[in-house]
């Protein structure tokens, strides 16, 4: 409450809108028209799909719901519904053009800009804190990772270019560390643009267990290939290899072996393989097999959480691995600032208490669990935002890659994505169960 934290709120919101609608434009005029119509794969819309569903979006939950206009083109809603299409059939709709897209977007926007200026930011639960506009901005940020994905798809020439990260500082610490056993607050009910399935906070105990304190490499990764990884069974959830064996595949998605050196495309160019890199483009089953071949296994989301959040001098759970500041250039990567992960061991700044590293940003993570409610869950504001994917079909990533942004980025932030997907910026560290340590004798330690 306060006229104070409201105008905090309302400016905060307005940049985080300003700030998704330029990554958006950057994404969307970086080509030709004809290119935003076309389907790059059929894994993903054409990019005029995108552009106008965060419009429709934007116009539903902000103009709509929380200014109780009247729709500005009703006739469009189905078109831009992603239950009611498939993103395979979505090229072959009656969509807007690009220009009609754009125009239709910026409409919108003018108007959340005055329904923002002139609302009152507290007595209800959606505009509280501007949770309705923050979360429009999430979404908007979501769809600007999911059209960077259409741009790594897409063939042709580069149009997209940014620098590379610094090299990884020499002194990178131990391999692993020992996260302490016992309880930890996991979730959150005070972080004010958190999404519905990241709440409430609540106390789950976690075993004491040792975590990698960077993502998996391409080298680390390399060395599973050319121990036969992909052709052993023994090391793949058997579903998981019959996939890989009816689909041929043996490598990360984009790689590509030529003249005796693995090469990979990144957004229109090709580059050898970075050694040093996290491994990204993998499947949650070569992430499973890859864990299960290194005699580890994929950390729980319990854990990963608590190794991210858990301040061991506090006990208390905090919004990053550095503490409760917002995320900078220092302690991670993210924003599509750079078009890659940054080498592992980087971002010193961004270590938790314990020493685990590039939690955020860089890679998205995947972890052992399916996508499931907390307990004391309530879909909010819209069981169509995460309700509907409860269930065993998905698999949790967590941390965030390169290509998000921090307003989407968070400690308590849950993504989920079916387990065979490889499209995505999804990389993984690995874990193992600390065995209980027993005492030896005359060691002075108390059994
Ligand atoms: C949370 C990334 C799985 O892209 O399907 C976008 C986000 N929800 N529009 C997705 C989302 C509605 C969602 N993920
Ligand atoms: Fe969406």
């Amino acid at each position: 409450g306060g006229a104070g934290s409201a105008e905090a709120a309302r400016e905060r919101a307005a940049k985080a809108l300003a700030a998704a609608r330029e990554r958006t434009a950057l994404l969307t005029s970086c080509v030709e028209d004809h290119e935003l119509t076309a389907q790059h794969s059929p894994l993903m819309s054409p990019l005029v799909w995108d552009l106008a569903h965060v419009g429709n979006q934007e116009e539903q939950w902000l103009l709509r719901a929380v200014g109780g206009h009247e729709a500005l083109r009703p006739e469009i809603d189905g078109l831009y519904d992603a239950f009611e299409h498939p993103r395979a059939e979505r090229p072959s709709l009656p969509l807007l053009s690009p220009d009609e897209a754009r125009r239709y977007a910026a409409e919108v926007r003018g108007r959340v800009m005055d329904l923002l200026d002139a609302a009152s930011l507290d007595g209800s639960p959606l505009v509280d804190a501007a949770f309705a506009y923050g979360m429009v901005a999430q979404h908007e940020q979501q769809h600007d990772e999911t059209m960077l994905i259409t741009h790594q798809l897409r063939r042709g020439p580069a149009v997209l270019s940014a620098a590379d990260p610094d090299p990884a500082p020499a002194h990178r610490g131990p391999a692993e560390v020992l996260v302490p056993g016992g309880p930890f607050v996991m979730g959150t009910s005070d972080e004010p643009w958190a999404l519905d399935n990241e709440r409430p906070a609540h106390v789950v105990e976690v075993a004491p267990f040792h975590l990698d304190t960077a993502p998996v490499t391409n080298a680390a990764f390399l060395a599973f290939m050319e121990d036969g990884g992909y052709h052993r069974p023994r090391w793949w959830r058997p579903e998981g290899f019959a996939r890989l064996r009816s689909q041929g595949v043996r490598a990360p998605l984009f790689w590509r072996r030529e003249g005796g050196q693995w090469l990979r495309r990144r957004f229109g160019r090709t580059e050898p393989v970075p050694p040093d890199e996290p491994v990204v483009h993998v499947s949650w089953y070569e992430a499973d097999a890859y864990a299960r071949w290194a005699g580890r296994r994929l950390p729980t989301e319990a854990e990963w959480e608590k190794a991210a959040r858990h301040d061991p001098a506090t006990g208390r759970s905090r919004r990053y691995p550095w503490g409760d500041e917002d995320p900078s250039e220092e302690r991670a990567n993210l924003g599509q600032r750079h078009l890659r992960p940054a080498p592992a061991g980087s971002y010193p700044a961004g270590r938790s208490p314990l020493g685990v590293g590039q939690l955020i940003g860089d890679v998205w993570e995947w972890t052992a669990n399916d996508f499931l409610p907390y307990p004391g869950f309530s879909a909010f504001p819209y069981p169509e935002y995460s309700e509907v994917f409860f269930g065993s079909k998905y698999k949790v990533l967590r941390g965030g890659s390169f290509a998000v942004d921090p307003v989407a980025c968070r400690g308590t932030f849950r993504n989920w994505d079916y387990p065979v997907r490889r499209q995505i910026f999804s990389g993984f560290r690995t874990a193992r169960s600390a065995r209980a340590e027993r005492p030896v004798p005359g060691d002075g330690v108390p059994p």
